[in-house]
């Protein structure tokens, strides 16, 4: 039995506050936030004018209510630089993550967007029990998409060594954690699934290992698969949430008494839930898509931030002495975006690359499975007559440029199978392009 009185708690002051400061911090902290944006970002100035809505008029919480909803196609429309608050030379780091089509959406951070950042994760990271001395193994990779670096910062503010392994190289990792004495493991689910097979494969001895913490997050993390984990690896596992578009890894995160919720960061990010087809706000403690206001995020403000997450939240005691409110586990988007190992893939894009190939038709199918404890996915692209060669040279190649294609816009492998001209079953009312097979633990 854990002695949560005992466990180091990152921000005690703030993470126990009493929930009428915690409200009174988010007020103070959301009418600065809707100033800031409205005086730098002619977008949101815009809008808000059309609404005739003035910074002032925000006093209450619920007077959020009163701004525009932001959505991916907002950042879309504005990049890179449109929703940008701060002068660029201010500005000392870059991430994106998918769009919806091809461009990126691209978010920027200031030293102080990036202290907030270091918080969050160093908070989820104390909240696993990681503390500092401990020995952090990153498996994400370290490029725009915010799980590694922003990780890897927050947990070298808390004092941990970090082993900046990046991604894939399944036995390099392994040899790591021997060679090093890596006690933290950050990866998404998927992958620390995939290291665990490998590594009983390869007679690993997990049990004598020096790990004893996974962070995982990045997709959604099933219960089983999670307890899986901790029992093949013999370590504890936290899932974490987070969005680029917000900041990234760091919104909320899994403490070790409430297993299946993660509190938020309230004091930055002030929550809603709402009604995915209406957009209205649902009773308390139902489900519905979940809307983020950062509160004090400088160089790129986003109000009222549309995640397509579906989850519910809750503001009850939790046995470990925080009072942040706790988010039901995201399971379930309300939108048609994949997450394909970690990373954000949408059929549009899909759509998009094939539409710039000559000789292949629209239909295609996207399949998606669990191999090898990781998620394979294959796009299924219907050959037109003329393009259809009994040459096997000119197919394989034809295959090999489609997958190079899709990999450039993606960012994610992915096999490619062609299909004979009217080998893509034809629907009669939606069409199904997403055919995910991965297993619903
Ligand atoms: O995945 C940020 C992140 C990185 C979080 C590493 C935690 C660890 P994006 O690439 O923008 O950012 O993807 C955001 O991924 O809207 C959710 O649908 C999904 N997602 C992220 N974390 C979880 C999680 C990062 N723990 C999108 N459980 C989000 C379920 C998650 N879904």
């Amino acid at each position: 039995m854990l002695d949560f009185s005992t466990m180091p708690v990152f921000d005690r002051e703030i993470e126990t506050a009493p929930r009428e400061r915690i409200r009174e911090i988010q007020l103070a902290k959301l009418k600065e936030q809707v100033a800031w944006t409205y005086d730098r970002v002619a977008w949101y100035r815009e809008k808000l004018d059309e609404r005739g809505v003035a910074p002032a008029d925000i006093r209450t919480l619920e007077d959020v209510r009163l701004l525009p909803f932001t959505d991916k196609s907002v950042l879309r429309e504005t990049f890179p630089y449109g929703l940008f608050a701060v002068p660029l030379d201010e500005v000392i780091e870059l991430h994106s993550s998918s769009g919806t089509t091809g461009k990126p959406i691209v978010v920027g951070y200031n030293v102080h967007d990036m202290d907030v950042w270091s918080d969050c994760i160093a908070r989820l990271a104390q909240m696993a029990g990681v503390v500092p001395g401990d020995r952090a193994q990153m498996a994400f990779g370290y490029g725009m998409f915010t799980g590694g670096f922003g990780l890897h910062y927050g947990l070298q503010k808390l004092g941990c060594m970090m082993i900046p392994a990046g991604s894939g190289n399944t036995e390099r990792h392994l040899a790591m954690i021997e060679d090093y004495g890596t006690t933290v493991l950050i990866a998404t689910p998927s992958y620390a699934m995939h290291m665990c097979e490998v590594g009983e494969k390869l007679g690993f001895d997990w049990e004598a290992s020096t790990l004893r913490v996974g962070l995982f997050g990045g997709e959604p993390c099933p219960p089983k698969l999670k307890q899986e984990i901790e029992s093949r690896m013999h370590i504890v596992c936290t899932d974490n949430y987070g969005l680029t578009e917000v900041m990234g890894p760091g919104v909320s995160g899994e403490c070790l008494a409430s297993r299946d919720m993660q509190h938020i960061a309230e004091d930055h990010f002030l929550w809603e839930v709402v009604d995915p087809e209406t957009g209205d706000p649902v009773p308390d403690g139902v489900e519905g898509e979940l809307v983020l206001t950062p509160l004090d995020k400088q160089a790129i403000p986003v109000l009222r931030y549309r995640t397509h997450d579906l989850t519910r939240v809750v503001t009850e005691p939790c046995a470990c002495g925080r009072t942040h409110a706790r988010m039901q586990k995201v399971r379930v988007r309300s939108d048609d975006m994949l997450i394909i190992r970690g990373t954000n893939v949408f059929p549009s894009q899909v759509e998009d690359v094939l539409a710039g190939i000559e000789g292949v038709t629209t239909h295609y199918r996207i399949v998606v499975e669990t191999v090898g404890g990781l998620d394979s996915m294959t796009v299924h692209v219907e050959l037109k007559a003329s393009a259809f060669s009994d040459s096997f040279e000119e197919m394989s190649a034809f295959t090999k440029r489609i997958a190079e294609k899709l990999k450039a816009v993606l960012l994610v492998g992915v096999n490619v199978k062609l299909v004979e001209p009217g080998g893509i079953e034809r629907c009669l009312g939606k069409t199904k392009h997403v055919e995910d097979r991965r297993a619903k633990l």
